[in-house]
């Protein structure tokens, strides 16, 4: 849906319009500013040939920085050889990954400092963690950070400001900015279709470039275990052979997870692991005979459907697999939280659920961990204490989920916001989108998974409630990762913008020509993605 275009137009120059004030560039500020106002009207009335590629010129950043002010004037040039500095060791890291971006870009090789640094990054105590600014001036460029994370951030946003193709021109910027969750996650099902280290690896770099900071791995279900348990070597050893569709099957070793969380973390990403259970594991079924209620034992499962199998809720054997399991798996994470499931457990008696719940959820916080687990896990009143709810009802709720979802607070828990008919990366676009499902209310139009506000979906659960937001992407239709990448951009760049920008800040109209400006940068990076009509892309 492209909205009216005054209407647009005139939101656009509020959101995306702000006039540099420094001083003694107010001159030149103005007359920038004057041609900016012309370009954005032009570009969203529909102007032909020229107004594109001038909005395609002008800095914009996607999730929306809380504030960024254009200066105008000439850009900082890189050339080869400009000093970058580090001013305190904890950001080596990350000056060294900016210009290992830049030299991937441009074939520039940014020096560390000599001495004479054109471009430093600098720790501010007055900044919160993953707070920064960031002054480029044609002399240089200045990035301060609340922590490394915050400066991680900072790159991120300056690689987005040279406009696609002109990457040695970094335009004169003030930027100020702070995120608006602390917990802003993507999701990968990498059970009903696997997918390779690397191919984590690079989901994971998308997942970066638009500041989000973890990646839920949604680790066995049904058609696949996918994660080797020392205790149990049949876990992966038979349950990671299939995936939907008899496709290729496969796990990852205990070094295969170490390699993805260390690639996570260099990139400040935290990953948060999920055995589902009590239903969605009829790969672990097949695999531990002892797990399976009433003695019949399971088969490989190669479909789709949802909500048929369920462990043996009443076995001492099933608790004892279950920590096993997930004390190896709190060992390997280092991040603080273990996902333990609980959606769809249609085969399992409400009161074994309960009971199972409990237990279960038990278990995963002995091992030290914060206990998330979808929002069914509210139907249990004895939850440990913080236990984190997922809530993947839709924006406009039925009463069961909402109840749920607010037993976890009542609870002393907090929530994140996934609602299934906004958040859902595998719902299909629009008709002529190639692959995904439409079970969550239909199409999720971008325009659809951008306006929502998080702390309006459930009442009784605002801002302080909400621990942060989740896009998954579930992988029935999707068998690889070119296939994966396509279906979840351009929409993780919608959650991205809702984990980060303040609702406030937050405009349809103003969004969708930064939107197509990012996706020039795909293009020119060879990162795959679906252009849906209704958006003016160049
Ligand atoms: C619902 S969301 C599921 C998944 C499916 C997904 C497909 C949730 C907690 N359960 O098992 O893969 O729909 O969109």
């Amino acid at each position: 849906m492209v909205t009216h275009p005054n209407a647009s137009r005139d939101r656009a120059r509020l959101a995306d319009v702000r006039l540099g004030t420094t001083i003694g560039l107010a001159g030149v500020a103005l007359i920038a500013a004057a041609g900016l106002v012309v370009v954005t009207l032009s570009s969203t009335s529909g102007a032909p040939a020229g107004a594109g590629s001038s909005r395609a010129d002008r800095p914009s950043v996607v999730p929306a920085p809380l504030e960024l002010d254009v200066l105008g004037g000439a850009p900082f040039t890189l050339s080869g050889g400009t000093p970058v500095l580090a001013e305190d060791p904890v950001l080596a890291d990350v000056a060294a990954a900016y210009a290992e971006a830049v030299r991937e870009r441009t074939g520039l090789a940014l020096p560390a400092d000599d001495g004479h640094a054109r471009i430093r990054f600098a720790l501010d105590a007055a900044l919160a963690p993953e707070e920064y600014r960031i002054e480029v001036r044609p002399t240089g460029i200045r990035v301060d950070a609340g922590d490394a994370a915050g400066a991680f951030w900072a790159v991120q946003t300056l690689l987005q400001l040279p406009a696609p193709g002109d990457d040695e021109n970094v335009p004169a910027v003030t930027v100020h900015d702070a995120p608006r969750f602390a917990y802003r996650a993507a999701m990968l099902d990498v059970a009903r279709h696997f997918f390779t280290v690397e191919d984590v690896e690079r989901y994971l770099d998308r997942v970066a470039s638009l500041k989000l900071n973890v990646l839920h791995l949604h680790l066995t279900d049904d058609q696949g275990w996918r994660i080797a348990i020392s205790a149990h070597p049949q876990l992966a050893e038979i349950g990671g052979r299939y995936a939907v569709d008899s496709d290729p099957g496969g796990f990852y070793t205990q070094d295969d997870y170490r390699r993805i969380v260390a690639y996570a973390a260099e990139r400040f990403i935290t990953i948060v692991p999920e055995v589902d259970m009590p239903g969605h594991t009829n790969a672990a079924l097949a695999s531990l005979p002892q797990l399976n209620p009433g003695g019949k034992v399971a088969k490989p499962y190669t479909g789709i459907e949802v909500g048929f199998s369920t462990l043996d809720t009443a076995s001492e054997t099933t608790y004892a697999v279950i920590g096993d399991v997930l004390t190896e798996l709190a060992a390997l994470t280092p991040g603080p939280y273990l996902h333990i499931g609980g959606d769809e457990s249609h085969a399992t008696d409400p009161a074994d659920y309960r009971a199972f719940v409990e237990r279960t959820a038990r278990i995963a916080a002995d091992t030290g961990k914060t206990v998330i687990g979808w929002h069914q896990l509210g139907q249990s009143d004895a939850l440990p204490p913080g236990t984190v709810g997922q809530y993947w009802g839709y924006v406009q709720p039925e009463p069961a989920d909402a109840e749920e979802a607010r037993s976890i607070l009542a609870q002393g828990g907090r929530l994140i916001m996934s609602p299934a008919d906004v958040a859902y990366l595998d719902m299909k676009y629009d008709f002529l989108t190639p692959r995904g499902l439409t079970w969550a209310n239909g199409y999720t139009s971008i325009e659809d998974a951008y306006s929502w506000d998080p702390a309006a979906v459930v009442s009784g659960v605002a801002e302080d409630a909400i621990l942060g937001v989740e896009a998954p992407i579930w992988t029935e239709t999707l068998r690889t990762m070119d296939e994966v990448e396509e279906m979840a951009m351009p929409r993780l760049a919608t959650m991205a913008e809702v984990a980060w920008t303040p609702q406030a800040e937050r405009d349809y109209a103003g969004f969708v020509p930064r939107l197509v400006r990012l996706a020039a940068r795909w293009d020119a990076e060879g990162v795959r993605h679906l252009r849906p009509a209704g958006i003016p892309w160049a």
